[in-house]
């Protein structure tokens, strides 16, 4: 495909300042035959950007954030701006995951503002899309999840700044998977909607898979067509089962 492929880990709400040897031994255990292949990229908690970054200096592993506020700066309590992040080192935000949408309400508009603030201070965005069980049972899922993009997705975006992620809700943290063919049948279409949305542009760039990304599944879920990387949760807090997923690609 020519896309290089990115391995994502979201660390959620897990983690202390211990947690920070889980980078270092990624760090030290990623062959550098696998890292000259492959992105790697671990969003910790806020709280911990700043000490990843450190850790990771000098490694091929970025580090990114899990959310953002959409403006830059201002009377937003307990809120990150992109600019944050960025001026922390991270490289990557994740926008619109669906635990953002089911427990803090956002929507695609919201996370169309929060994808242009990434751009905005120099981050790519990585945005969410993914349908419910009940979705999916109504044959809804593609529909879902080509609106969400349509919506989500800033106007001109590009490889350089811009990566999807199908997360369908009922496979999160739940042990199950979609089929390799259900997932092909939505990145073809995400592909095919990206076409219309940015043109030439929807070849380059990166449609990853979540939910419940496992070393033992990791091969094949990440051989499918139209699949070009996984975004890890669980599996990410362990450097042995995020360098499983990894070895993937090996
Ligand atoms: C989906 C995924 C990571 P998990 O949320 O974003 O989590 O791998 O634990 O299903």
């Amino acid at each position: 495909s020519g896309r290089r492929p990115l391995v994502a880990g979201n660390w959620k709400m897990n983690g202390t300042r211990a947690s920070i040897q889980v980078v270092e031994a990624i760090r030290e255990r990623l062959s550098p035959d696998l890292a000259a292949r492959i992105d790697v990229l671990i969003c910790p908690p806020a709280t911990l950007i700043g000490s990843c970054v450190a850790a990771a200096a000098g490694s091929p592993i970025a580090i990114g954030g899990q959310n953002l506020h959409a403006r830059p700066s201002g009377a937003f309590t307990g809120s990150i701006s992109a600019e944050m992040l960025a001026d922390l080192g991270a490289k990557y935000v994740i926008v619109g995951h669906s635990e953002r949408r089911a427990y803090h309400h956002e929507t695609d508009d919201g996370v169309h503002a929060k994808a242009l603030g990434a751009r905005r201070a120099g981050l790519c965005g990585i945005i969410c899309v993914g349908e419910t069980i009940e979705e999916r049972e109504q044959g809804r899922a593609l529909d879902i999840v080509r609106a969400q993009l349509a919506i989500g997705l800033p106007k001109g975006a590009t490889a350089a700044d811009t990566v999807i992620a199908y997360e369908p809700v009922w496979a999160i943290g739940s042990g199950r998977t979609p089929t390799p063919r259900d997932i092909a049948e939505v990145h073809a279409s995400l592909r095919e909607m990206l076409d219309k949305l940015v043109g030439d542009e929807a070849q380059k760039i990166r449609i990853l898979y979540g939910g419940s990304v496992k070393p033992g599944n990791a091969k094949e879920l990440l051989s499918v067509d139209n699949v070009d990387g996984a975004l890890v949760g669980g599996a990410s807090l362990v450097a042995e089962d995020f360098l499983g997923i990894c070895a993937a690609y090996s």
